[in-house]
């Protein structure tokens, strides 16, 4: 038998490196008005925004100083169907209580 030369077999192997986005995020606001009752706020802010007592006054009563509060943070689909349902439960009521969304930069 005559000796057999061995070629070592090489491959070449690409890597994709995918790098992943993270989804913007969207600030959900609550803006002042000067009809919609305190508590009313307070109730709709325990209510959809999963916020405890205290923190829901804290909240409610800078929006009612400032003019407007940031209130969370969410991917927008999260942070517009919130704003939405908040801002709903006051118009069942027959308020002007407004919650709006804008994307953070
Ligand atoms: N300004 C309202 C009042 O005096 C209370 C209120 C607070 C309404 C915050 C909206 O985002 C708001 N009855």
């Amino acid at each position: 038998m005559s000796p057999t030369t061995v070629t070592p077999k090489t491959t070449t192997k690409t890597k994709t490196k995918v790098k992943l986005q993270r989804p913007p995020l969207y600030k959900v606001i609550l803006l002042n008005d000067d009809y919609t009752p305190r508590e009313f706020v307070v109730s709709v802010l325990k209510a959809v925004f999963r916020m405890g007592e205290e923190t829901a006054s804290r909240v409610m009563l800078t929006a009612h100083q400032k003019g407007a509060c940031v209130i969370a943070v969410y991917t927008r689909d999260v942070a517009e169907t919130k704003a939405k349902e908040a801002t709903e439960l006051g118009k069942a009521k027959g308020y002007p209580l407004f919650f709006t969304t804008e994307k953070e930069e």
